[in-house]
């Protein structure tokens, strides 16, 4: 009753009726965390990916990544690391696996490393590469966690990237084909497949930021990149679909609610525009095989490279919408303005306050407010922007089945000597305990959340940032590969195991 409620409540709001962040308060009353209550059969896991945590970069066939290329190259990289061995979790996959299932986990998110499967990119599958992502499943069944597929989580073979890199739409096909590979070799085990994590992320960091892999600076080869990762992840929902009766797809998308800067009617379609182009672009492109309105004027189809017929090849009915949610995004026109080039990464996000907004097409600018605490990772705590978020996708796309993919925070937090190595980090529950109360409100409002996937598992590789940011909810030493499990992950243990958060 209270469900249906919401849902009527939801329906026939637009994202005009969202309320500015300053008459929200930033943090959650303790009433609220007190009762929320999350549904029976609840899908409570954690996500990880590929080049994070397994290492064995050269193991058993695999080829070259181009995070294996940057992280050689050097000053890429802080502190001059790599990904090598990061976690080791090739070799020690029985042993995380065991410690999720004592965490009470009953889902988890991974990535498979394409180069494992695909050397060069193309061609026959190696086999030791998919034996390993056999054992992998099979272990996370034998302990009762579901296993879900990221195929993609970043690390392109370096060879595809060597023939243009996502810019180049044959990847689309190329892609589609590997897909295929999985599902006809896992799809017999694995049913919960999403083809990118984060596909905005890969076309503008890399593409047109020059913040990830292979790092150029050219917003034609972003738009081109986006057309291609749009028309790959319909092309990897036809080949996953025929190669596996029992495949489910959908989707890992990077997401933040946008809130305008100021009310005036500019400010609002920049925010309107910032949603379009970050967080629904490729899902628009699933679901109705087109582009949402991100620019300022039309697409710009000739830039994309969008031939005739592409709205058809770019469907890919979701059978469920999976997305992250991290911080916010206050968001200003800068149409009027005149564009320069410029740009720079900090964390998951770019931030770019050069004059003119981010990039020719879209003419936003979107900035991380601190009016609440910030993480040691540097991303403003704003608990609220789930419960936002997720009800607009919600009312936005007739209220589908959604998982959360990814949500976490970064905090430093390690072993206390004095309390024989526990690990207190109360920061981090107490982030957890107050994004998921607003998650639990978004669902008593009618929105259909089954899971939630906290950002991570364990301490692991974070990209450019190398060792220098902690998103686990396991703390890993590497210098000797031990693990402990945090505070917080005994937290989160206990919650998976009651539904609730005041445990
Ligand atoms: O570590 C990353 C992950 O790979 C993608 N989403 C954000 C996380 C934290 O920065």
């Amino acid at each position: 009753m209270a469900a249906a409620a919401g849902v009527a409540l939801l329906r026939g709001r637009s994202y005009a009726d969202v309320p500015a962040p300053r008459d929200v308060p930033g943090a959650v009353p303790e009433s609220l965390i007190a009762q929320a209550r999350f549904p029976d059969g609840f899908l409570w896991g954690t996500a990880t990916a590929s080049y994070q945590v397994e290492g064995a970069w050269n193991a058993d066939g695999k080829g070259e990544s181009i995070w294996d290329r940057f992280t050689h190259t050097p000053g890429k990289v802080r502190g001059g690391v790599t990904g090598d061995v990061a976690c080791d979790q090739y070799h020690r996959y029985e042993q995380d696996i065991a410690l999720a299932k004592r965490l009470n986990q009953k889902s988890q998110r991974f990535s498979i490393s394409w180069p494992r499967i695909q050397p060069s990119g193309t061609g026959a599958p190696n086999m030791k590469g998919l034996d390993h992502y056999s054992r992998f499943v099979d272990t996370l069944l034998a302990a009762g966690i579901r296993p879900w597929c990221t195929m993609y989580h970043w690390d392109l073979p370096q060879a595809l990237e060597d023939r243009g890199g996502w810019p180049n739409r044959e990847l689309a096909n190329y892609f589609a084909d590997y897909a295929g590979i999985l599902a006809k070799h896992l799809g017999d085990r694995i049913t919960v497949w999403a083809p990118f994590n984060m596909p905005w992320a890969i076309a503008f960091m890399g593409y047109a930021a020059g913040a990830a892999p292979p790092c150029r600076t050219s917003f034609s080869d972003f738009l081109k990149a986006a057309h291609t990762l749009a028309l790959a992840q319909a092309g990897a929902h036809r080949a996953v679909k025929a190669a596996s009766p029992k495949a489910t797809f959908g989707s890992a998308y990077e997401m933040a609610p946008a809130y305008p800067k100021t009310n005036s009617d500019e400010d609002r379609a920049a925010a309107a525009r910032y949603h379009a182009m970050n967080n629904v672009f490729f899902l628009e492109a699933a679901t109705h095989g087109r582009y949402p309105k991100a620019f300022v004027g039309e697409p710009p189809y000739d830039v994309m490279g969008f031939k005739a017929g592409d709205e058809t090849l770019l469907r890919a009915p979701l059978d469920w919408v999976g997305f992250h949610f991290y911080t916010r995004r206050i968001v200003s026109d800068a149409s009027k303005e005149q564009f320069v080039h410029g740009g720079s990464f900090s964390g998951t996000e770019i931030e770019n306050n050069s004059p003119g907004g981010r990039d020719p097409y879209t003419r936003f600018r979107a900035a991380m407010p601190t009016e609440g605490p910030l993480t040691d990772a540097g991303l403003e705590v704003w608990p609220r922007g789930m419960y936002d978020l997720v009800t607009q996708i919600s009312r936005e796309y007739d209220h589908p089945t959604i998982e959360i993919t990814e949500s976490g925070c970064g905090y430093l937090d390690g072993p206390d000597e004095e309390q024989n190595g526990r690990i207190p980090d109360g920061r981090r529950i107490q982030w957890y305990r107050e994004v998921l109360a607003e998650l639990a409100r978004a669902i008593a409002d009618g929105a259909r959340v089954r899971a939630f996937h906290a950002w991570t598992l364990l301490d692991n590789f974070q990209w450019a940032e190398g060792y220098t940011e902690r998103y686990g909810l396991i703390y890993t030493d590497f210098r000797n590969q031990q693990r402990t499990v945090k505070d917080s992950g005994l937290w989160y243990g206990r919650v998976a195991a009651s539904n609730r958060l005041d445990v």
